[in-house]
């Protein structure tokens, strides 16, 4: 069955250009089996003069999708916290990365292996909805900062 959908996805990767919001450079962090958690990340480009904010993401590979950012705490280590949205002012673009910006995949119901895809669909404040088919892709030398302090 997600071999199937996998094939599916791989066919529709090219054809998806419509709202406003571009989406460029968009990939899942690959995770070990076992692990309840991934998350997503791209460059949301607005191509209107209009503001334009990300509202919420849905994936079937995940029992709940939520946006995060990271953010200093008040004793300096480096959080994950929710938030409502990403904003965009008019011809802005954002950049959601490790480390910063980021949808959340909660409750992984699958494993994320280098090479698959998964299908995630993007809620914009303007009532356009996009549909993503990313790909998987290790994400280690991004995070290297982590561990440097
Ligand atoms: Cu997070």
């Amino acid at each position: 069955m997600n071999k199937l959908i996998t094939l599916i996805s791989a066919l529709t990767l090219s054809a998806s250009v419509f709202a406003e919001v571009n989406i460029d450079h968009g990939y899942v962090r690959a995770v070990p089996p076992g692990q309840p958690n991934s998350a997503a990340f791209m460059t949301l480009k607005n191509g209107s003069s209009d503001n334009v904010a990300l509202l919420s993401a849905e994936s079937s590979v995940a029992k709940s999708v939520e946006l995060h950012t990271h953010a200093h705490s008040d004793d300096g280590v480096m959080k994950m916290r929710r938030i409502p949205q990403v904003s965009m002012f008019g011809n802005e673009t954002v950049e959601l990365k490790p480390g910063g910006h980021h949808i959340m995949l909660i409750g992984l119901n699958r494993n994320l292996k280098q090479g698959e895809f998964v299908d995630l669909k993007l809620n914009f404040s303007d009532g356009t909805s996009k549909q993503l088919e990313l790909p998987v892709e290790q994400v280690m030398a991004a995070m290297g900062k982590k561990h440097s302090h």
